[in-house]
C-alpha cells in the first residue's frame, strides 16, 4: 500500500513542472493549457536519515526506503464538475488519491499565459475548490436518492447512511468541505462508500519565482500566506521551474546552488515533511536478514496490521513484535547492546506502532 498524492490546480500553473521536480521525471511541461491529459505517475523514495543510520549499524546488502506516489493530474477549470475541459474524467482521477497537493501560480511571467489573465492565487484556489465542492454535492445527492429508496424498503443501515449524507449535503451546499466537518468515526463509516473529494487532506503549493524566495514584501504571496493561516491550510513555497532544472546537477552541486538561491529545503523534502504530518503517517523499520527497510503506515496502526503490510503470512501467524525505538538503537550502536540493556520490548497484536520503531516480528508459518 503506497500513499498517493494527486497534484491538482488550474491549467498552466506549473503542476507538471512541479511533478518533474519532485520525481526527477521528464514529463512534458509546456506553455499551453491542458498540456497534460493522461496523468503522469511517479514514485519517490522518502529520504530518512534514521534509515541510513540504522543501515550503518547492520551493514545489510540492501537498504530499502519507503515510497510516496505523486500523480500529476490535468488542469481543472471552471465548469469541470459539469464536464468542462474533460473535467469529469480528471475529477474521477482525484477520487483515487490519499491526499491532494493544490498548486497555485504566484510567479509573474508575461510569457506564460494564465487562464484568468491576472496573478491571483486565492481566486484560482477558489475556482478549483468550487468545482470539487459541486462534484461532491452532486455525489451526495445521487447517493441520497439511491440509498433513500433502499431505506424506504426498511434497510436500517441505508437509513443511517442517508441521515449522515444529508448532514454532508447541507454543509457542501454552504461551501464547507467534508474535511472541515470533523465527522466522528461512526459518521465516516456510514458514508465510506462515497469518495468525496473534499474529504482529502490538502496541501497548498505556491509556485513562486526565484525573486519571491523568502520575500516578506510580495503582496500576492503574503495574501496567500495569510489566507492559508486563517483556514489552517498547510502551505509550502516551491520554485518549481528552478528545482526541476536543478535535477541535472550532482547532489553536492545542487545543495550548493540551492543555498546560493536561499532555498533552505528542497521541494520534495518539504512536501514529504508536511505530507507525512498531514496524512498522519508514521515510519517503522525492519532489519531482517540481508535487508534494512523503512515502511509507512497510518498513525494508530496495530502491530499485527503493520506485520500484514510486509506479508499476509506474518499477519496471520503473528506471535509478537520485538520493538526498540530507533533513537535508543542509534544511541547504543548495536543490537547486542540494546538487548543487554533490556531495551527491546515485547509487544502484542494490539500494540500501536510508533514513528521510528525498529521492529522484529515473530510469527508462525
Ligand atoms: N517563469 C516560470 N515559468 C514556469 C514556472 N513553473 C512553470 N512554468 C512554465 O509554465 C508553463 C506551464 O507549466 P506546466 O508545468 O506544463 O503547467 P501545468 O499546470 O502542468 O499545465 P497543464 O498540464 O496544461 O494543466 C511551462 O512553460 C513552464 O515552463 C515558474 O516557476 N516560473
Ligand atoms: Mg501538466
Amino acid at each position: 500500500m503506497g500513499f498517493s498524492c494527486g497534484i491538482i490546480g488550474l491549467p498552466n500553473v506549473g503542476k507538471t513542472t512541479l511533478f518533474n521536480a519532485l520525481t526527477e521525471s521528464d514529463a512534458q511541461a509546456e506553455n499551453y493549457p491542458f498540456c497534460t491529459v493522461d496523468p503522469n505517475n511517479g514514485i519517490v523514495a522518502v529520504p530518512d536519515k534514521r534509515l541510513t543510520d540504522i543501515a550503518a549499524i547492520f551493514k545489510p546488502e540492501k537498504v530499502t526506503p519507503t515510497t510516496l506516489e505523486f500523480v500529476d493530474i490535468a488542469g481543472l477549470v471552471k465548469g469541470a464538475s459539469q464536464g468542462e475541459g474533460l473535467g469529469n474524467q480528471f475529477l474521477a482521477q482525484i477520487q483515487q488519491m490519499d491526499a491532494i497537493a493544490h498548486v497555485v501560480r504566484c510567479f509573474q511571467d508575461e510569457n506564460i499565459s494564465h487562464t484568468y489573465e491576472t496573478i491571483d492565487p486565492i481566486r484560482d484556489m477558489q475556482v478549483v475548490e468550487t468545482e470539487l465542492l459541486i462534484r461532491d454535492l452532486d455525489m451526495a445527492q445521487k447517493r441520497i436518492k439511491k440509498q433513500g429508496k433502499v431505506a424506504s424498503g426498511g434497510d436500517k443501515e441505508a437509513k443511517l447512511e442517508v441521515e449522515a449524507l444529508e448532514i454532508i449535503e447541507k454543509a457542501l451546499a454552504n461551501g464547507q468541505k467534508v474535511s472541515s466537518l470533523a465527522l466522528n468515526q461512526t459518521m465516516l463509516q456510514r458514508v465510506e462508500n462515497t469518495p468525496f473529494l473534499t474529504r482529502l487532506p490538502t496541501l497548498v503549493i505556491a509556485n513562486i519565482s526565484e525573486d519571491q524566495i523568502g520575500s516578506k514584501t510580495d503582496e500576492v504571496l503574503s495574501g496567500l500566506v495569510q489566507m492559508c493561516n486563517e483556514h489552517s491550510l498547510p502551505l509550502v513555497e516551491i520554485c518549481a521551474q528552478t528545482e526541476s532544472e536543478l535535477d541535472e546537477l550532482e547532489p553536492d552541486e545542487r545543495q550548493a546552488y540551492m543555498a546560493e538561491l536561499g532555498i533552505a529545503e528542497s521541494g520534495l523534502s518539504q512536501v514529504i515533511t508536511v505530507g507525512y504530518r498531514l496524512l498522519k503517517l508514521v515510519s517503522f523499520f525492519t532489519t531482517v536478514g540481508t535487508e534494512v527497510r523503512a515502511w509507512t503506515v497510518l498513525d494508530g496502526t496495530m502491530a499485527v496490521k503493520a506485520a500484514g503490510r510486509i506479508h499476509t503470512d506474518m499477519e496471520r501467524g503473528f506471535i509478537r513484535a520485538e520493538v526498540v525505538g530507533a533513537e535508543a538503537l542509534l544511541e547504543y550502536g548495536s543490537e547486542q547492546a540494546i538487548r543487554e540493556k533490556g531495551l527491546v520490548r515485547l509487544e502484542g497484536k494490539e500494540y500501536i506502532v510508533q514513528d521510528g520503531d525498529v521492529i522484529r516480528f515473530r510469527f508462525n508459518v
